[in-house]
């Protein structure tokens, strides 16, 4: 898959969507349902649905045992479009000893994100840390084989399942050396072009990523990240973008944020917040917390502020599930979620920034040819065989619709197994997507969400043309 050049103009949206207008409508509806307000956070919007109004995605980490907590579970599946393994696609996992691979852990947690819709960040194929012994006790001579493997077999069993790999992670020391680790030891620097090219080989589709921490503002590490990445591009070795993790400490979100980011897409990478947290000096105060969300604000406002930044991830969904207070003593409540689950200010603040409560977009709709009267907002999530498409119809006119029956053409190939927020009939060809006694009135600029799960054969493509009670709506 081609990398997205930062000078394209947005959406900026992984998945396929119409354009620019697609993501003005308001937020959707769909996952929002799911909660009490108190635990959402705020009613009828969700971060899933408003970054995704913006063209970005919000994600979280979560581990095997957060499945079984439901609490967590319904928060991850509902507010977060994305989601990230926290552990268990890590080599000490997946290949405790050489050769031999367990994927179950991780497959877990894929089909979590399957069932609610999310897409995936693979985390990560070549890391120091979370490596087997067997691996950093090889003769330096068979260190290249066994990451080939061991990224061929992981890269392949994941294959079309993932949105991005964080291929390498953490390559550098923070003077911008190299890590002199097993993979560095053994190969050079060369061991990362060896990785991607080994990764790009096994999943054609996926977007491959290297990862790192305190690379957020301009320093000698991140420097050093800027250099490798340059060569890397000069020398047409596969790279899609850098996976910024953002750890970081209330107040000191560095100044030289977004111009560090900017110079990254300016060498046709994307870039993403991979793991953010925020700590604080426990216990949390008033103030520290107010100081949280201003940076959460801040980051949310400076990925959006810099085209080319396709989405933020927070590390873990809520205070209880972060690895702050194990790693940093005295230091802890580093997310958006305190203990219970409950939404803190900094939830608060980022839904802001992502345009919560502002309503629809004030700029013009687009009109279809014919005066249409509505607009179709849409993308689509495929894998191998599946994929789900999320639409949003909205009411440009100037009355209300009341009960709704909208018509599209499924590409060939593509056939329903099932909706939400709809009825569809048939399950392929001519399809006609009828609203629910639920969200069939829509004042004018108001919005319905639905969607629908289909099997595929080859072609993923939304439908083109969408027609409203016989009038055809725009996209664009
Ligand atoms: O350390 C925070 C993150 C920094 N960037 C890379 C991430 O992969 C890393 O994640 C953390 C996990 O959140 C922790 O859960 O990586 C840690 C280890 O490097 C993970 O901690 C480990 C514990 O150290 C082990 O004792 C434990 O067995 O988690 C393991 C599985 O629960």
């Amino acid at each position: 898959m081609s990398v997205r050049t930062p000078r394209l103009p947005r959406p900026r949206h992984a998945g396929r969507a119409f354009g620019a207008a697609a993501f003005t409508a308001v937020a959707a509806l769909a996952a929002a349902t799911l909660l009490p307000t108190s635990q959402a956070g705020a009613a009828g919007t969700t971060l899933r649905s408003l970054a995704e109004a913006k063209g970005i995605y919000f994600g979280t980490a979560i581990t095997q045992s957060d499945l079984n907590n439901s609490a967590l579970t319904a928060i991850a599946g509902s507010q977060f479009g994305m989601l990230t393994p926290g552990n268990e696609m890590k080599w000490d996992t997946t290949e405790p000893s050489r050769g031999s691979f367990n994927f179950a852990p991780a497959d877990r947690i894929v089909s979590f994100a399957q069932a609610n819709s999310m897409r995936l960040r693979g985390h990560t194929l070549v890391w120091h840390n979370q490596l087997p012994s067997w691996v950093s006790g090889l003769p330096a001579a068979q260190v290249k084989a066994a990451m080939e493997n061991h990224i061929t077999t992981e890269a392949t069993h994941y294959k079309g399942k993932l949105y991005a790999w964080d291929v390498v992670n953490e390559p550098f020391n923070e003077d911008g050396s190299f890590r002199a680790d097993a993979f560095y030891n053994a190969m050079g620097s060369g061991f990362v072009a060896d990785a991607l090219r080994t990764a790009r080989a096994a999943d054609p589709n996926v977007k491959l990523y290297l990862n790192d921490y305190n690379i957020e503002g301009l320093n000698p590490k991140s420097d050093a990240m800027y250099n490798l990445v340059k060569s890397l591009k000069s020398q047409g070795v596969p790279l899609d973008g850098v996976g910024f993790q953002a750890h970081f400490i209330a107040g000191q979100l560095p100044s030289t944020f977004k111009a560090n980011l900017q110079r990254f897409t300016a060498l046709g990478v994307n870039v993403a917040i991979t793991e953010l947290d925020d700590r604080v000096q426990l216990p949390a105060t008033t103030a520290s917390l107010a100081q949280q969300a201003s940076d959460y604000a801040g980051v949310v406002n400076t990925c959006l502020a810099v085209t080319g930044c396709v989405g933020i991830t927070q590390w873990g969904v809520g205070d209880a599930d972060s690895w702050i207070p194990g790693t940093f003593p005295g230091y802890g409540a580093a997310t958006m979620y305190d203990a219970n689950y409950r939404p803190k200010p900094a939830y608060t603040s980022s839904a802001t920034a992502l345009g919560a409560g502002t309503g629809p977009s004030p700029s013009p709709t687009p009109t279809a040819p014919g005066g249409a009267s509505c607009k179709v907002t849409g993308a689509v999530n495929a894998w191998n065989t599946g994929l789900t498409e999320d639409l949003t119809l909205t009411n440009t006119g100037p009355s209300t619709i009341n009960g709704w029956s909208l018509a599209f053409t499924l590409p060939a190939g593509q056939t329903v197994t099932g909706s939400w927020n709809a009825s569809l009939t048939p399950t392929t060809g001519q399809i006609a997507a009828t609203s629910l006694s639920y969200n069939g009135t829509l004042a004018p600029g108001a919005s319905a969400s639905f969607g629908f799960q289909a099997t595929h054969t080859g072609n993923t493509s939304l439908p083109t043309v969408f027609s409203l009670n016989g009038t055809p709506c725009a996209t664009a």
